[in-house]
Parts: structure tokens; C-alpha cells; sequence
């Protein structure tokens, strides 16, 4: 049996600034537990709806507010930890610590919610960005993506695995029987070419023409101006649809749609948006709002902001930006 190296260490042995190891093993941690919870289901009564409506003006599942409670206290109670901020949460939380050395933690707490009651894939993403040494408010958390020291993901499927990135390329852990994280993929790379988009066909005719126009191409095939036939997969759930592009290549696209045309997209910058972005960068795919512009430029102006996704594989997001 091949021994794996435990998350603890691989962040051990990473050139990390000072406390972000300790953020990363409370992540860790709680994403751990959160598997546990999400595998109870209906047998620890976290199946259905809450009978809640967040700051998205969304109903909460009951799993949306159980989760978003274990991350708010275990970040509450780890010491680098300054400021935390949750899709599920109205504004941010400052923690009261303040000094050198400390970090905000903005979270989706449970991606994919429409899964839970069917038993499909959902996930936790999480974004790391360094604090300043002033107040700890909403200001303080409107950084570009580019600052975060580290983002990743828990995925609860068939297995339950971890996948972050401090900047210094992209590892993967599975979780075992004893509620550790093994190490069991490093240095993640997407292929730069791909036969796979991932899009919810059902908005079609509420796209803007480009993005008809590529996504036409891909049904075309090999009779068409690809050349090549495609396949597409819709997880409904962000983390488990980049999961894949992480493992096998793809394209991730929820763009601008004119059902909603004064928002710029379903997916949040700051919690979903961001850490996928700095995980595909780092394992060499592209992550944009349109194609060419990148995610991670993006110069936040409100917490819960929303934003267009077209990631994944590199060059199929060129011949996307060229539709
Ligand atoms: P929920 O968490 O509300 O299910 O939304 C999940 C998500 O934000 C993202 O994870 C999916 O890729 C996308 O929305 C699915 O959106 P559609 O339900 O419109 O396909």
C-alpha cells in the first residue's frame, strides 16, 4: 500500500507565509466534517429546505446554514484568521484580531445545493486572501484575485477529495476511513485542447450571439467549422464541473444570459469565481469573464458580486474568445 503524504505535511513542506499554514489545517478539517454531515443525509435530518432566504434572495437548504455555521466557527477560533465571508452570510464577520500576519476567508459553504436532495455532487470552495493590519471590514475583502495566498475546494461525491493551491501549483487529496486527507494527485495540469464543454443548454436562447455561435460550432462537430465532435457534461455543481476540467480538461462556461441583463452572471466573484480561477491558472487553463478578460484582474466593487465564467482548457478558451 503506497503511503501518502498527509495535507498537513504537503502544507508543511510548501514556502507558505507565517499562520497560513494553520488556516489551511482548520479548512481542512471542517471540510472533513462537513463530509461526514453531507454523507448523513436524511439519516442526520440535513436533507431539505431551511425555511430561509439568504442575501442572495435564494432559499437555504438546511445543509447551506448547517455548513456555513462549522466554517464561521473554526475560522472564529483559529488566530490567523481576521475576517471571514460566506455566500450565506449578509456581510462580513470580523473575528476582533488584528495585527501582522493575518488572513480573510470568504467561502461558499455548500456549491451545488440544488444536488443535495438527489444525492448528486456538492462541494465547499474557498478563497484565502492576505489581511491588512487596519479595520477588518467590507473594504478590506474587495482584493483581486490575483492577492489570494491560497484557494481550493472540498468535493463530497463519490469520493470526498480536496484540491488547493498556495500559488505553487495544484495538489489533490482524498479523504480516507480515519478523516484524513491523503495526498493522491500534485502539480494538477489541464490539456490545452479538449472535446468537452460544459454549459446548461436550457439558457440558449438568453445568450448573447458569440456565445450561440461557439457553442453551435461545438454541436456541429466534425461536419462543422471544428472539425471535431464534442461532448458536454452539466454537474449543476461548479466544484464537481472544474473537478473534471482539473482531471481530464473541458471548458466551464455560465455567461452573461439576458434573462437577468443588468447582472454580469450567476457565479460570484468573490467565493466562487476567484479561488476556481487561481486553481485553473495555476494548473495551466485559463479562467475569464469573456474569454480574454482573466477572472483574477477583475477589481472587486461589492462582496456578493456576481461574475461570467468561461475556463478551463487553453486553448478551447481561445477558440471560445474568437466565436
Ligand atoms: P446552487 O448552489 O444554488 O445549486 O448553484 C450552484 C451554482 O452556483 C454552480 O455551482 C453551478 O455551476 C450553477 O450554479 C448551476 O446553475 P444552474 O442551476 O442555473 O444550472
Amino acid at each position: 500500500m503506497t503511503a501518502h503524504v498527509r495535507l498537513n505535511d504537503h502544507i508543511g513542506a510548501l514556502d507558505t507565509p507565517e499562520g497560513l499554514p494553520a488556516v489551511l489545517a482548520v479548512l481542512g478539517e471542517t471540510c472533513a466534517a462537513i463530509s461526514r454531515t453531507v454523507a448523513g443525509g436524511a439519516l442526520v435530518g440535513a436533507l431539505g429546505a431551511s425555511g430561509q432566504v439568504n442575501v442572495q434572495d435564494e432559499e437555504q437548504k438546511k445543509l447551506d446554514v448547517i455548513t456555513n455555521d462549522m466554517l464561521r466557527e473554526a475560522l472564529a477560533a483559529c488566530a490567523p484568521v481576521f475576517g471571514v465571508a460566506s455566500e450565506e452570510l449578509d456581510t462580513v464577520e470580523p473575528t476582533g484580531r488584528t495585527g501582522d500576519h493575518g488572513y480573510l476567508v470568504l467561502f461558499d459553504p455548500l456549491d451545488g445545493s440544488s444536488n443535495i436532495d438527489i444525492n448528486a455532487p456538492v462541494g465547499t470552495i474557498f478563497s484565502v486572501l492576505p489581511a491588512s493590519s487596519g479595520q477588518i471590514d467590507e473594504a478590506a475583502f474587495l482584493q483581486p484575485g490575483r492577492n489570494q495566498v491560497a484557494a481550493g475546494y472540498a468535493l463530497y461525491g463519490a469520493q470526498s477529495m480536496l484540491v488547493l493551491t498556495t500559488g505553487q501549483g495544484v495538489a489533490a487529496f482524498t479523504l480516507d476511513v480515519d478523516g484524513q486527507w491523503l495526498r493522491t494527485g500534485e502539480d494538477l495540469a489541464i490539456p490545452a485542447d479538449t472535446r468537452e464543454f460544459a454549459i446548461n443548454m436550457s439558457n440558449q436562447r438568453h445568450w448573447a450571439e458569440p456565445v450561440r455561435r461557439y457553442i453551435e460550432g461545438c454541436l456541429e462537430g466534425k461536419d462543422g467549422p471544428r472539425g471535431k465532435d464534442f461532448n458536454m457534461r452539466w454537474v449543476a455543481a461548479m466544484v464537481a464541473d472544474v473537478h473534471r476540467i482539473l482531471m481530464r480538461g473541458g471548458v466551464f462556461l455560465y455567461p452573461w444570459d439576458a434573462r437577468e441583463p443588468d447582472r454580469a452572471g450567476k457565479l460570484r466573484l468573490m467565493y466562487e469565481g476567484n479561488p476556481m480561477a487561481l486553481l485553473i491558472e495555476q494548473a495551466g487553463g485559463k479562467a475569464t469573464t469573456d474569454g480574454k478578460q482573466p477572472i483574477l484582474d477583475v477589481r472587486p466593487t461589492e462582496l456578493h458580486q456576481r461574475i461570467a465564467v468561461a475556463l478551463g482548457s487553453a486553448k478551447e478558451i481561445d477558440a471560445f474568445a474568437e466565436a
